[in-house]
């Protein structure tokens, strides 16, 4: 609903980066709240979230993204195709580089993309968390090198050091307009949604390699007091896992999910958790069409 005064800046930032630089972190970080989820696998972000930080006199939008890369199957094929059509209507991008890596031809590959679009782009180098100021200095360095950026901010969104600095440029290159947003909603996600990424990001985080990337989560049941749903494997050995020694997996999922997910709906829940196998769901397109991919 747009709304809003004489005065006001609103407008939107593309997030742009390789994956796992911390994208989705440093959103959260700017919007003061979990919009998105993180882990460190990388591909957590499946679909563009929009995420607003609202200020007296501003409405910034953060277009998070998943991670500029080659496709690999039909999921990131989709993936990418989100993140290049999510680049044409925004009014500057902010382009996240991790300082704890070498800053190399992936990142390259990325300012290739962004630098081309014409618009202003800020670059922020993350994680400079327990990095030693010489070590800084030089990342600044080789991020400075990646094309003609506005400007350049050392940030943790981890420990938030710098990102105020950061949320005051992105709104400096924002037009003067209507807010987008209510000034109370921090993102376009349905709640449902934001159930199930929560629920996503649990399994995520408890799980290792293949298994990640096959998880799919769906809410079937959002009521009063209680919340239900399926968490989606590819595979028998995939669910094995999830489900764990007698359902001890997916009891820990559960457990860690609750608390947020009470937070989101408002108060307590039951949260029931059911583990099924759907193969090569990544390659179906209704389950991609509902991932809003
Ligand atoms: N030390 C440190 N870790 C970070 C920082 N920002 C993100 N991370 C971690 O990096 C991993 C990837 O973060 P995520 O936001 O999901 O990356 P994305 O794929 O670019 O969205 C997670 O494990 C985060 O906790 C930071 O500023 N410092
Ligand atoms: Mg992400």
């Amino acid at each position: 609903m747009p709304h809003g005064g004489r005065g006001v800046k609103s407008g939107l930032v593309a997030v742009a980066g390789r994956p796992n630089v911390g994208k989705s972190t440093l959103v959260n970080a700017l919007c003061g709240e979990k919009v998105a989820i993180t882990s460190r696998v990388p591909n957590t972000t499946r679909r563009r979230i929009f995420g607003v930080a609202n200020g007296p006199d501003y409405q910034l939008v953060l277009v998070d993204l998943p991670g500029f890369q080659r496709p690999m199957d039909p999921l990131t094929e989709r993936m990418q195709e989100t993140v290049d059509a999510s680049f044409e209507d925004v009014d500057a991008v902010l382009f996240v580089v991790n300082a704890r890596e070498r800053i190399g031809a992936g990142d390259r590959f990325v300012a290739r993309r962004v630098f081309a679009l014409g618009k202003p782009v800020v670059i922020a180098l993350n994680k400079v968390d327990r990095l030693k100021p010489g070590h800084i200095a030089s990342q600044m360095k080789a991020a400075a090198a990646l094309g003609d950026f506005y400007a350049l901010h050392p940030v943790s969104a981890l420990t938030k050091e710098g990102v105020d600095e950061l949320r005051d440029d992105l709104v400096h290159l924002l037009p003067e307009g209507p807010a987008y947003f209510d000034r109370g909603q921090t993102t376009d996600l349905p709640l449902e949604e934001r159930v199930a990424e929560v629920i996503r990001e649990k399994a995520l985080q408890l799980t290792r390699e293949e298994v990640p990337h096959a998880v799919l989560v769906e809410v079937t049941e959002l009521e009063e007091r209680v919340v239900r749903a399926t968490i989606y494997v590819e595979t028998e050995s995939q669910k094995g896992i999830l489900v764990g020694k007698r359902g001890s997996m997916v009891r820990e999922i559960g457990t860690r999910a609750r608390p947020e997910v009470e937070a989101l709906v408002g108060q307590p829940v039951f949260l029931d958790l059911t583990v099924k196998v759907r193969p090569k769901w990544r390659r179906d397109p209704r389950a991609l069409e509902r991932l809003g991919l």
